[in-house]
């Protein structure tokens, strides 16, 4: 089984670039940028990720990105998880990156854009993986900073091919960024939200509704509204899933709980993810053993979970036909 979902070539669509970020890689940059770490070794590092919900995780994950400086670390890091995608048979990947999160400490957005856009290039070339970038705006932050973000992005559009929302969810609502997203439609821009992660179905109705959005990142609450399971079947409205993800935040009490099984044998367009692979136990194939051990998929379910990744992704259909 191991072995099948090995050699299952794959897209990744929810994965945060900042969560990446190895506990060693941790300790290398801080240590190449002069900064000091709240942790005596690695072994430290690990000891302190005691999630229990999202924002306990947001907390670690902020402090940890305040180690990448420079465009070289950007691009160390990325090229690192290009190198798991490598070793995973990840195909294609389409990567949130969060340029509030640097950009409030002074790491402009052409150093991020340029280091990740690098290493994106290098993956093209070297290792033969396509890639997307996708642009997160911090929901917890104010609907003027998204905005001033997305200015910021313009001059950089050619590798941008979507906007998202991440950070903390309950009460950063998606009409929020109504404004903000129509103005990065109207620039061409794809959209995507995290919704019904941390919030129920009506956040996932109004990122659709509001936002017109592509997918839903993580949209596991969408079964507490039976009238939205059936729009998203229908419409096939991909959800981006990140099952490992689900059981450290507490979205899910354990693995042998999480519905993944239960909303692709009710037809929606479900996807498998890490999301941030360096918090949450594991890259994608981690999360794809983690459920087939739990919830026992047939083959043919996770060729089909394979097969929805591409379906899912900003391809071009030619593209995807060639995975499909
Ligand atoms: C995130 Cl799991 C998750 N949810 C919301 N925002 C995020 N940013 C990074 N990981
Ligand atoms: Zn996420």
């Amino acid at each position: 089984m191991n072995q099948f979902i090995y050699g299952l070539p794959k897209a990744e669509l929810h994965l945060h670039i900042e969560g990446t970020l190895e506990p060693q890689m941790m300790f290398d940059l801080a240590q190449r940028n002069h900064l000091s770490l709240p942790f005596e070794s690695v072994a430290d590092v690990q000891n302190s990720y005691h999630l229990s919900n999202l924002q306990s995780f947001l907390d670690l994950y902020y402090q940890g990105a305040q180690v990448l400086c420079t465009d070289q670390d950007f691009y160390d890091l990325t090229w690192a998880y290009l190198q798991k995608c490598y070793q995973q048979n990840v195909r294609h990947t389409e990567i949130f990156f969060d340029p509030q999160t640097h950009g409030d400490r002074g790491i402009d957005f052409p150093v991020v854009y340029h280091g990740i856009q690098s290493a994106l290039q290098d993956a093209k070339t070297y290792l033969n993986i396509s890639s997307h970038l996708i642009l997160c705006f911090l929901r917890d932050l104010s609907a003027e900073a998204a905005m001033n973000t997305l200015e910021q992005a313009l001059p950089y559009q050619d590798g941008i091919i979507a906007v998202g929302l991440d950070s903390a969810e309950l009460h950063n609502p998606p009409s929020k960024f109504q404004q903000v997203f129509e103005r990065a439609k109207s620039e061409g821009f794809l959209t995507v939200a995290h919704g019904g992660e941390e919030a129920g179905a009506d956040y996932i109705w109004s990122a659709i509704n509001l936002l017109q959005v592509s997918r839903i990142d993580h949209g596991v609450r969408c079964t507490e509204d039976p009238a939205l399971v059936t729009y998203l079947a229908q419409q096939q409205i991909p959800l981006t899933v990140c099952p490992l993800s689900n059981v450290k935040l507490g979205v899910f009490p354990d693995i042998n709980s999480h519905n993944v099984k239960q909303l692709l044998e009710l037809g929606l367009c479900v996807t498998i993810n890490s999301d941030d692979p360096a918090y949450f136990g594991g890259y994608i194939n981690e999360n794809y053993l983690a459920v087939q051990e739990a919830l026992n998929f047939t083959n043919s379910q996770l060729i089909q979970l394979a097969k929805n990744s591409f379906m899912a992704s900003f391809l071009s259909q030619a593209e995807k036909d060639k995975y499909l």
